[in-house]
């Protein structure tokens, strides 16, 4: 099924709020979100996984977002404030970094996904929106939410709940569900061991995208009572949906639906991105000639704080060395000098110096890859100096005692693990 997106602003999106939850530790990307949360992590050259979530919402002509912090969120809020503060409360606008302050109790952070939300009630019933949008902001897609904002609308649901079908053994971490005929969840678990598959197809099952749609009043009534509910863990997978698909009221609604596509992406996409090699495979996906995700799209742009930087530029070296990247995004601010580039991603500000090689390379901002050094199948942290000659991508045990080495053989390398070897 494809999607052509509507040319007018979203009427629905526009009286809704999106609440973007934001606060969750993403532990398997090992040292990237040592001191970042995951929603901050860089992504696909210029812009970090956040965005996504935001760019949709933008977008989707929704006005009012608000986002829950809570783990590691310093590096995400001082993203926020450079990148997202264009939206003005003169024109009916807003933008809230809610970070977790024990403003209803002194006692809890946020205790849960819902508890976020039901932290921060007053703020929502002083804005008033019609409806509430809440998004992860950890997950690579494009999303129409007018278009699941409708159906949520025409269908009269108590909640909306996106899904998509995956493999079954894939959906251990999902939230996974059984509809009718007519699109009612009738049955709900969340992280099954054991996961249901569909009917007819029992290799894949339909999960949750943990993407839901709720009429304000209604959603705000059930967080209050769910806050008085001491057996509850005050988390929508966990709690809040399971007991509305109980009571027959909750609808799914299907990714295909509303997922946005240019005319260069063959399939939806969607990525949780959580793992390094989820991570490195996502990013080095985008160097394809025709990536699976397009984020060239003029009609669906991602967003971002955008550092000032000078253009990209590529020289000889004194000797005459081309410095040429192929098959390779280059942000602005990178200098490849007598280096050469393949099939990598250059984040803001990345030197390459003479006779660097990098291939399959992530180089997150400001990194400096020093003279003959070679790096393959690499994610490098941001801010990292690769000292000369290094190699890495050549000798899986030698990898393995000096980095982080996933299974399947990529090196993660961070400024910490240089300062380890070099002692
Ligand atoms: P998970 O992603 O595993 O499953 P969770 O860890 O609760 O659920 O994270 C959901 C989002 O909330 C993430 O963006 C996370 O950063 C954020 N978050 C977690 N704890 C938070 C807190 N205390 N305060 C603020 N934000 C917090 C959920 C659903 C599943 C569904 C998957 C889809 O529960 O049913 O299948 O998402 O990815
Ligand atoms: P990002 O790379 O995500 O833009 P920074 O590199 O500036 O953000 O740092 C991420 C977080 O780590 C920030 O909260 C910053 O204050 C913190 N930080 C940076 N360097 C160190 C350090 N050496 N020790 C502890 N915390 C640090």
């Amino acid at each position: 099924m494809s999607y052509t997106r509507p040319r007018h602003e979203g009427p629905l999106a526009r009286s809704a709020m999106a609440f973007v939850l934001a606060g969750g530790r993403g532990s398997r990307l090992m040292e990237l979100t040592d001191r970042r949360a995951k929603p901050a992590v860089f992504f696909g050259g210029k812009t970090r996984i956040i965005d996504f979530a935001l760019s949709n919402a933008l977008n989707s002509g929704v006005r009012r977002m608000a986002v829950a912090t809570q783990y590691k969120a310093h590096s995400l809020i001082r993203h926020l404030q450079r990148g997202w503060n264009f939206l003005r409360p003169e024109r009916n606008e807003s933008f809230d970094i809610l970070p977790a302050s024990q403003r209803v109790s002194e006692h809890n952070w946020y205790l849960g996904t819902a508890d976020a939300v039901f932290q921060n009630i007053d703020i929502i019933e002083d804005l008033a929106p019609r409806h509430l949008v809440i998004l992860a902001g950890d997950h690579i897609y494009k999303m129409d939410y007018e278009v699941m904002l409708q159906q949520h609308q025409d269908s009269g649901a108590g909640v909306t709940v996106c899904c998509m079908t995956v493999p079954r053994q894939e959906a251990t971490g999902f939230g996974v569900m059984a509809v009718d005929a007519t699109g009612r969840i009738t049955e709900f678990v969340e992280k099954p061991a054991d996961p249901p598959g569909l009917p007819g197809d029992p290799d894949r099952s339909l999960a949750s995208m943990g993407i839901y749609v709720f009429e304000t009043r209604l959603l705000l009534d059930r967080l209050r009572r769910d806050a008085a509910d001491p057996a509850s863990s005050h988390d929508f997978g966990k709690d809040i949906i399971p007991r509305m698909v109980a009571e027959g009221t909750a609808q799914a609604h299907r990714f295909e639906a509303s997922c946005v596509r240019s005319a260069a992406e063959s399939s939806p996409y969607w990525r949780d991105v959580g793992t390094v090699d989820a991570y490195w495979e996502a990013n080095i996906d985008l160097t394809d000639v025709v990536p699976p995700l397009d984020i060239f799209d003029q009609d669906w742009p991602v967003w971002t704080y955008a550092e000032v930087a000078p253009p990209a530029k590529f020289v000889h070296d004194i000797g005459g060395r081309r410095g040429e990247a192929i098959s390779s995004l280059v942000s602005g601010g990178c200098i490849v000098s007598g280096a050469f580039a393949r099939r990598s991603l250059l984040f803001t500000g990345v030197h390459l110096h003479s006779y660097a090689q990098v291939e399959a390379a992530v180089l997150l901002p400001q990194v400096d890859v020093g003279r003959h050094a070679r790096l393959r199948n690499v994610v490098v942290d941001r801010g990292v100096r690769i000292p000369e000659g290094l190699v890495v991508g050549e000798d899986p045990v030698e990898d393995a005692r000096r980095f982080r080495r996933t299974e399947r053989g990529i090196c993660l390398i961070t400024q910490s693990m240089l300062d380890r070897l070099a002692a």
